[in-house]
């Protein structure tokens, strides 16, 4: 189909209409193996729960799929829960508001199951055993560690890592439903 348009004016307006947020959105449920960018030195963060005393390290390294964290920690209560990257780099206790939202630089809505969802600070939940510990691999497949870039957990305020006290139900914006805050850790530069 042709149109002919005739224009008054030099003056010419283009209009990009792109419809993705972020160039690579891969869910983290169904990520490929991560391998590790050896370029980049490993980010130790450190976790604290609701009174400021520290039950773990999140150990961050930057991979081919994105940012893969090893998580270890104990004394937490077993079962579900939730675990996001939210925006801040600032875990005051004891309720960790100090961290912000989500981490969200796409602008899009909570949850792997939400059709406008998700989040680039949305993860998989996490099991904590009977004993209260957790050592797990998850891999952060929408961020870097790459000062400057796109998607930076080091942007200027640093990021968080925070569990929370139920499950994340992956549907339910702007946070999966899953309750306070118990454990934070800040991502920042060295
Ligand atoms: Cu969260």
């Amino acid at each position: 189909m042709k149109k002919a348009i005739m224009f008054t004016t030099t003056l010419m307006f283009a209009v990009a209409l792109t419809g993705c947020a972020s160039d690579k959105e891969v869910n983290p449920l169904h990520q490929e193996e991560a391998i590790p960018v050896t370029s980049h030195t490993p980010i130790d963060v450190n976790m604290v729960n609701t009174e400021g005393v520290k039950v773990g390290t999140a150990t961050l390294t930057e991979t081919t799929e994105g940012v893969k964290i090893h998580l270890e920690a104990e004394g937490l209560e077993p079962g579900t829960k939730a675990i996001h990257l939210h925006e801040t780099g600032k875990c005051e206790a004891p309720d960790f508001k100090s961290a912000g939202a989500h981490y969200n630089p796409g602008q899009r809505e909570h949850g792997f199951d939400n059709p406008k969802g998700f989040h680039a600070g949305d993860l998989p939940n996490i099991e904590v055993t009977e004993k209260g510990t957790v050592n797990v691999e998850i891999t952060a497949t929408n961020v870097n560690l790459k000062q400057g870039e796109k998607n930076t957990l080091l942007d200027e305020d640093g990021s968080a890592i925070v569990i929370h006290a139920q499950p994340d139900d992956y549907k339910t914006n702007p946070a999966g439903n899953a309750g306070d805050r118990i454990v934070c850790g800040v991502i920042s530069k060295k």
